[in-house]
C-alpha cells in the first residue's frame, strides 16, 4: 500500500447508534496509516438552518424520507471524498442507511412503498460507482440494551425518543445485513465482527489489532 497511487484500501465501521463507532475512530485517528472521514451528523442537525435529525425523531412519518433523501446524499459525499493515508476509516456509509435505516423504516411501515422504491433506485444509481464500493465492514456488535445506556448516558437532545424498541429492530437489520449476506445481490466485502459490549478500550484495541492486521499483510 506504499504507492500514492494505489487505490485506497476503504473500512466502514459499523453498528447500531450507541455502539461506539465515534470512540473506535476517535482512537484510529492517532494513526499515520488512517484517514478518518467521520459521519455528516452536522448536515444533519444543521441543514441550511433545518435540524432534519430532530425533525426525522419527532415526526418520523412526515419527515423519514426526507431524511434518508438527505443521508444518502451527504454520506456519498463522504464515499467521493480523497484520503491521503493508505487506509481510509469512514463511520457509517450510505450502506448502512439503505439496508439498516431504510430497510426498517419501511418494514415498520413509516416510509411508504413508494419512497421506499424511490430510495432503492437512488442507492442503486450510486452505488453503480465504484467510489461507493468498501473493502472491509467492522461492524461493533452491541445488544441494544447496551447501546440503550450508552444513548442515555451522551444524551445528545435529538435522540430522547429512541427507546429499546427502536434498538432492537435496527439491532436485527444489522444481522441481517452483516452476518448472513442477506442481500446476495450486491457481492459483500468481507464482515469482521468486534464485540462492542466490552469497555471501550477493549472495543479500539481488538479493532485497531485487526486493522494493524490487515495493513501489514
Ligand atoms: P456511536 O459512536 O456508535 O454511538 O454512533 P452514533 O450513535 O454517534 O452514530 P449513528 O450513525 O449510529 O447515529 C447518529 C444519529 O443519526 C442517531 O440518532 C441515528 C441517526 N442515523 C444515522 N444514520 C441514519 C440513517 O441512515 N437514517 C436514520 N433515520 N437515522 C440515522
Amino acid at each position: 500500500m506504499s504507492s500514492a497511487n494505489k487505490k485506497k484500501f476503504t473500512i466502514s465501521v459499523e453498528g447500531n447508534i450507541g455502539s461506539g463507532k465515534s470512540t473506535v475512530l476517535s482512537h484510529l485517528a492517532k494513526s499515520s496509516l488512517c484517514d478518518i472521514i467521520p459521519e455528516p451528523i452536522e448536515s444533519w442537525t444543521n441543514h441550511k438552518g433545518h435540524n432534519v435529525l430532530a425533525m426525522f425523531y419527532d415526526d418520523p412519518h412526515r419527515w423519514a424520507f426526507v431524511f434518508e433523501t438527505n443521508a444518502l446524499m451527504s454520506l456519498t459525499k463522504l464515499h467521493m471524498q480523497d484520503a491521503k493515508a493508505p487506509v481510509k476509516v469512514m463511520e457509517r456509509s450510505i450502506h448502512s442507511a439503505r439496508y439498516c435505516f431504510i430497510e426498517n423504516l419501511y418494514q415498520s411501515n413509516v416510509l411508504k412503498d413508494v419512497e421506499y422504491q424511490i430510495l432503492g433506485d437512488y442507492f442503486d444509481m450510486l452505488t453503480a460507482n465504484e467510489t461507493c464500493k468498501l473493502d472491509l465492514i467492522i461492524y461493533l456488535r452491541a445488544t441494544p440494551k447496551t447501546c440503550l445506556e450508552r444513548i442515555r448516558a451522551r444524551n445528545r437532545p435529538e435522540e430522547t425518543n429512541i427507546d429499546l424498541n427502536y434498538l432492537t429492530t435496527l439491532h436485527r437489520r444489522h444481522e441481517e445485513w452483516l452476518i448472513p449476506h442477506a442481500y446476495g445481490d450486491t457481492p459483500s466485502p468481507p464482515v469482521l465482527i468486534v464485540d462492542a459490549n466490552q469497555n471501550k478500550e477493549s472495543v479500539y484495541t481488538d479493532t485497531n489489532n485487526h486493522v494493524i492486521n490487515l495493513i501489514s499483510c
